[in-house]
C-alpha cells in the first residue's frame, strides 16, 4: 500500500481495511454494486474485504463480527434485516469502526444511510404506467416486505392505488432468494393464468421483472402485458429492447455508482470528514422507446449519454478520485 498523496490520515499511508458485507450478492444489481465498490476502493488504496451475501441473516451477523476481529476501520452494510443487525453494528461502533448502510434502515444517527431515492424511483415508474395505460386497469404487483427499498417503493404503490380507484391489484407475489427471477416466474405464471385480465405488472426490482417477462413469454401473452421495473443492467437493456418485449420501462441508477458512493462515504467517515446522514442517488426513467431510439445497448452506452450513469457528486472530496467508469 502506497497511500494517496494529499489525502488525510489514514489514507495518506494506504492499506486502510474496509469490509463490504452484503445480504444478497446474486444478480446483476448486486454484482455491479460490488464492482463499483471495488473500483472506488482501489482508487483510494483501500484494502477491501468482501463478504458474500447468501440471504442469511445469521451469516451476515457473523460476518460483521469477523470484520470487527479483522481490525477494519470501516464497514459498509449492503441490505439486510435491521432487527438482526442492531447489536453487532453497535459493537462495531463501540470499537470506533465507522459504519455506512446501503438500503438497510439501521436507524442510528452515527450511520449514514445510502439509498436510490426510492420514492422518486417508484413515482417515475408509476407516472409512466399512468401515461401508457391510463388509470383504469387490472394490475399484478411483485413485492416482498422487509427490504427497505422495496418497502419504500411499496408506499408509493399504495398511494397510487388509493389515488386511482380504477387501478385494481388482482395479484401480488414475489420471492427474494438466489433464484429470484426463476422463482418469481413460477409465481407469475400462476398469477397471470388465474387473472387473465391483468394488463400491467409493477415489478420494482429487475430480477422480479425478468421473472414476469419469462412467465409472459411461456404463457404466450407478451403482447398484452406491460411490465414496469426498477434497476438496469446490460442484460436488462437487451431484454427491454428486444422485439416484442413486454418490459416497457425501468427507473434506475447505475449500481456501480451507488457502490462507489458507499465506499466514499465510509472513507470520509474514517477520515473524520463530514458525511450527510442521508445520501441519495437519483434514478432516471428509461423507457423501451427511448432506449431503442438512442440505440442504447449497454450500461456503458448509458454512462456515455447520461452523466448520472458515470458518476455522482454524492460523498465526494478533492482528495477522493471519483472518475472510475
Ligand atoms: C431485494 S431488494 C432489491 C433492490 O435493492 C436495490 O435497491 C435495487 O434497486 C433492487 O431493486
Amino acid at each position: 500500500a502506497d497511500g494517496l498523496s494529499g489525502a488525510p490520515a489514514p489514507f495518506d499511508k494506504g492499506g486502510v481495511k474496509v469490509a463490504l458485507i452484503s445480504y444478497i450478492s446474486a444478480g446483476d444489481f448486486f454484482q455491479a454494486y460490488q464492482a463499483g465498490a471495488e473500483a472506488q476502493a482501489k482508487a483510494l488504496d483501500i484494502d477491501l474485504r468482501i463478504f458474500p451475501g447468501r440471504q442469511d441473516a445469521a451469516e451476515q451477523r457473523e460476518q460483521i463480527l469477523q470484520a470487527i476481529n479483522l481490525g477494519v476501520s470501516g464497514i459498509v452494510i449492503d441490505h439486510g434485516l435491521p432487527e438482526s443487525l442492531g447489536d453487532v453494528v453497535q459493537q462495531a461502533l463501540d470499537k470506533g469502526i465507522k459504519v455506512v448502510a446501503f438500503d438497510v434502515n439501521l436507524n442510528n444517527p452515527k450511520i449514514p444511510q445510502v439509498e436510490q431515492s426510492d420514492h422518486e424511483l417508484a413515482s417515475l415508474a408509476l407516472e409512466q404506467v399512468a401515461k401508457d395505460n391510463g388509470k383504469d386497469f387490472k394490475a399484478g404487483y411483485v413485492y416482498v416486505a422487509g427490504f427497505a427499498p422495496l418497502d419504500r417503493r411499496n408506499e408509493v404503490w399504495d398511494k397510487f392505488k388509493s389515488d386511482n380507484k380504477g387501478v385494481v391489484e388482482k395479484a401480488r407475489f414475489g420471492n427474494v432468494s438466489d433464484t429470484t427471477a426463476t422463482s418469481t416466474a413460477d409465481q407469475a405464471k400462476a398469477a397471470l393464468t388465474a387473472n387473465p385480465d391483468i394488463s400491467v405488472v409493477f415489478a420494482p426490482y429487475d430480477e422480479f421483472a425478468r421473472g414476469v417477462k419469462l412467465a409472459a413469454n411461456d404463457l404466450g401473452i407478451s403482447s398484452k402485458l406491460k411490465i414496469y421495473s426498477a434497476d438496469v443492467s446490460t442484460a436488462d437493456i437487451q431484454e427491454i429492447t428486444e422485439v416484442g418485449s413486454p418490459w416497457v420501462a425501468t427507473v434506475a441508477t447505475n449500481p456501480a455508482v451507488v457502490g462507489a458512493v458507499s465506499i466514499r462515504a465510509a472513507a470520509l467517515e474514517i477520515a473524520g470528514q463530514a458525511v450527510p446522514h442521508q445520501i441519495t442517488i437519483k434514478p432516471t426513467l428509461l423507457t423501451q422507446e427511448s432506449l431503442r431510439a438512442a440505440g442504447v445497448k449497454t450500461i456503458e452506452d448509458l454512462a456515455a449519454k447520461i452523466p448520472a450513469f458515470s458518476t455522482s457528486d454524492a460523498a465526494t472530496a478533492s482528495w477522493i478520485p471519483d472518475k472510475l467508469f
